[in-house]
């Protein structure tokens, strides 16, 4: 069985990072093996949180994989507690990855123009860092933006939505390089439609779908494991974009009829049969 390690947090409530990965990798006939950042009891999003930073452990955690020897078909990486595990995970790199490994960066670091308040410019450069050594990215529309140094607010002023892919396609062109061939910006909303735009070495592929709402916690965390799931299964990109855009909508238009709190992540569990 192909195995991916999944680095990102444990939150309790908030449906995002491994309570997201999980079922997703698992229902897609893969070993999901995570690699635990933080344990919340919920995500940062809602008005109070207990956050336990797991960065301590990780060395005697990662030292243990390291005697059995493990490989892995795959390595996920999102939300980061601290500087110190990003240097951390560039060690598991090192110590796991094959040739064959499929690394996918999801470059937690802000969203709608802003830095998330837990991160700050440190942990942003560690963050672009780890996403110089990634095969795939999957960067919102402000991640891509501090990844290449372009202003966000210029970008959504562009006029309409042909300028703005067009923009998006050259900034996610300039990060492709021999290591890194796939950009996936996801969440690129226009009126009552969401798109990802993949962009490779052979252009800019737009997968546009029905947007309902607003914003729903993990939504891109259950996208990146959807999207790591397939690569590694052997899927080519575009194919593997779609299919993680279809099972986004229907779990999106559950919880939008439902009046789920965006707090509470999406009804993806009812859709993981799309995945098998
Ligand atoms: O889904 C992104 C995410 C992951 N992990 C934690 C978060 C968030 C978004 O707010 O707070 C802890």
């Amino acid at each position: 069985m192909k195995r991916v390690a999944v680095v990102n947090d444990l939150s309790g409530l908030g449906r995002c990072s491994l309570t997201a990965a999980l079922p997703v990798l698992s229902a897609m006939g893969l070993e999901c093996c995570p690699l635990p950042t933080a344990v919340l009891s919920n995500q940062t999003g809602y008005d109070s949180f207990f956050c336990c930073d797991l960065t301590d452990s990780l060395d005697a955690y990662l030292a243990e994989w390291e005697k059995r020897g493990v490989r892995f078909d795959g390595v996920l990486t999102g939300y980061l507690a601290s500087v110190r595990q990003a240097r951390q995970i560039e060690t598991l790199l090192d110590a796991f990855r094959t040739p064959q490994t499929v690394f996918v960066c999801d470059p937690v670091m802000g969203d709608d123009g802003r830095v998330y308040d837990t991160y700050d410019d440190t942990l942003c450069r560690a963050v672009m860092r780890l996403a110089r050594r990634a095969n795939v990215l999957t960067p919102n529309l402000s991640e891509l933006c501090f990844l290449c140094g372009a202003s966000y607010g210029e970008l959504c002023a562009l006029p309409g939505r042909e300028a703005v892919l067009r923009r998006v396609e050259s900034l996610a062109r300039t990060l492709l390089s021999d290591t890194l061939h796939t950009v996936v910006v996801t969440g690129l909303r226009s009126g009552a439609e969401i798109s990802s735009l993949l962009v490779t070495a052979a252009g800019g592929v737009c997968v546009t779908g029905p947007c309902y709402g607003g914003s729903y916690s993990g939504t891109g965390d259950l996208f990146a494991a959807v999207l790591t799931g397939e690569l590694v299964r052997g899927t080519d990109a575009e194919t593997a974009v779609r299919k993680a855009m279809r099972f986004l909508e229907a779990s999106i238009a559950d919880s939008f009829r439902a009046g789920t709190d965006r707090n509470d992540g999406v009804d993806f569990q009812t859709h993981l049969g799309m995945l098998l």
